[in-house]
């Protein structure tokens, strides 16, 4: 169903008139209130009027992440403190987190985008929603939260974690959607193996899973442990957390909500604009935030963008499956690996299970690839030949699709830890 059938079907020309007033808005206020940009446009020698259509976006200066760290923690704010309600902040593992602070306006449009989301996804105010995102900082949980409470669902906020009483309220309670990241989604279904549960005579029939890679391989993976159509949905602190796009039903894209981000694509080394259908890096500009008005933001999140109107009504523009972050890339021996394209090979092999990690070393000038992956019980009980030949299967794959051939280990089923969030798949032990 579609939520806000007003800016959701919008004709495309009418939203791009839209976007425009807005960005025009939004870059008058940020030169009038932020001095970071404010500084970043004179250096350009632009001024608010200098914005006349969508294509003069590409003149204004890109926002990344330093900047964030460099105004740390209040120096992007648009409005004076006492009308922010709210601050959450990114887990960064290395330095500062990012803090987002929100005005009430700004809780109002995110708990609007969430309900569009869950909407979008297939969920309706008679669902029962299992929020298994974490709470607190994290924007996840509260933004599903927020946003299943608009569409009018039934909200069970168990948060990340405690798998094992999540499972039972999901039985009890007649849990139809869940939500939590795809790697947490495995957890829950391993364990109700393991408790003698079948989640396939339950009511859960959707997941809303997102806040990482999970490519088209693991989805099925998913789908196929679950009972559950499992949709994508992507977001982040920098915008607003989750509710930035999701796919409908048809699984053809991410529906980007842009009266509210205005999407482009970027050449990540050059910083010039790509056109439609080319894969490069995500930049996003927020058109309706108060507290953290941002310019074009460099995600780091490589996609491409469809603006073909969708099967299920929406105009909006599409972003395909994130396929890796320009950061994230792995070159080994002078190659070019992302974590996305071994992920894809693994799960196309019978016998391997959705849990796996890749450490990249160095040995005596040498770099080493070694890909670590869970086999089923049957495959780990059998004949050592059968393993072997798994592994070289495995290698040949590899080294087809990677054009590098890595060391791979067969593990026993449950050897890597579970994570209740985001997973970390990657070690990579050079930078050491
Ligand atoms: O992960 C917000 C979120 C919460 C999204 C719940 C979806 C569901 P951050 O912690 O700031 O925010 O992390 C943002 O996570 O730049 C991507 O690299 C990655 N990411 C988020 N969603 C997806 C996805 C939340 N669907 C960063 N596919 C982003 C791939 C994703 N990567």
């Amino acid at each position: 169903m579609i939520w806000n059938t007003k800016y959701e079907t919008m004709p495309r020309k009418e939203l791009e008139e839209l976007q425009l007033e807005r960005l025009k808005y939004q870059v008058a206020r940020v030169y009038e209130k932020v001095p970071f940009y404010r500084q970043a446009f004179m250096e350009r020698g632009i001024t608010p009027s200098s914005i006349r259509s969508l294509a003069d976006l590409a003149r204004l200066p890109f926002t990344v992440k330093q900047d964030f760290r460099d105004n740390y923690p209040f120096g992007l704010l648009a409005v004076p403190m006492e009308q922010v309600v709210r601050l959450h902040a990114s887990s960064g593992t290395t330095g500062k987190p990012v803090i987002a602070p929100y005005t009430a306006g700004d809780i109002n449009m995110w708990a609007e985008v969430m309900a569009r989301t869950l909407s979008c996804a297939g969920m309706t105010k008679n669902d029962i929603m299992q929020n298994a995102y974490g709470y607190g900082l994290f924007t996840g949980g509260l933004g599903f939260h927020y946003g299943g409470e608009r569409l009018g669902a039934t909200v069970i906020p168990t948060a990340a974690g405690n798998t094992k009483r999540q499972i039972m309220l999901m039985e009890d309670l007649g849990t139809t959607v869940i939500t939590c990241t795809p790697s947490y989604s495995l957890t829950i279904a391993e364990t109700a193996l393991e408790m003698g549960v079948d989640l396939k005579t339950s009511k859960l029939r959707l997941g809303v899973l997102g806040a990482e890679p999970c490519s088209e391989q693991m989805r099925q993976e998913i789908e196929n442990k679950l009972p559950i159509q499992a949709i994508d949905i992507y977001g982040l602190t920098e915008m607003v957390g989750p509710g930035v796009s999701v796919e409908c039903p048809h699984k053809l894209g991410m529906h980007i909500f842009e009266d509210n981000f205005l999407a482009e694509i970027i050449d990540p080394l050059t910083g010039e604009q790509l056109p439609y259908g080319e894969k490069g890096e995500l930049v996003l500009t927020t058109l309706t935030k108060e507290a953290l008005p941002i310019i074009r933001f460099r995600t780091k999140d490589i996609t491409s963008l469809n603006p073909e109107p969708c099967k299920c009504g929406r105009t909006l523009v599409r972003m395909s499956k994130i396929t890796g972050r320009t950061d994230d890339m792995l070159i080994i021996r002078g190659v070019n690996v992302f974590p996305s394209q071994i992920e894809s090979v693994l799960l196309e092999v019978e016998g391997v299970e959705p849990h796996y990690i890749i450490v990249v070393d160095r040995k005596r000038h040498m770099d080493t690839l070694e890909i670590q992956v869970e086999v089923s019980d049957e495959v780990f009980s059998d004949e050592a030949r059968k393993m072997e030949e798994l592994e070289k299967r495995l290698m040949e794959e590899m080294e087809s699709t990677l054009g590098i051939s890595p060391v791979i280990k067969l593990i026993e089923p449950k050897s890597i830890p579970r994570t209740v969030g985001k997973a970390k798949r990657v070690y990579d032990r050079r930078e050491l």
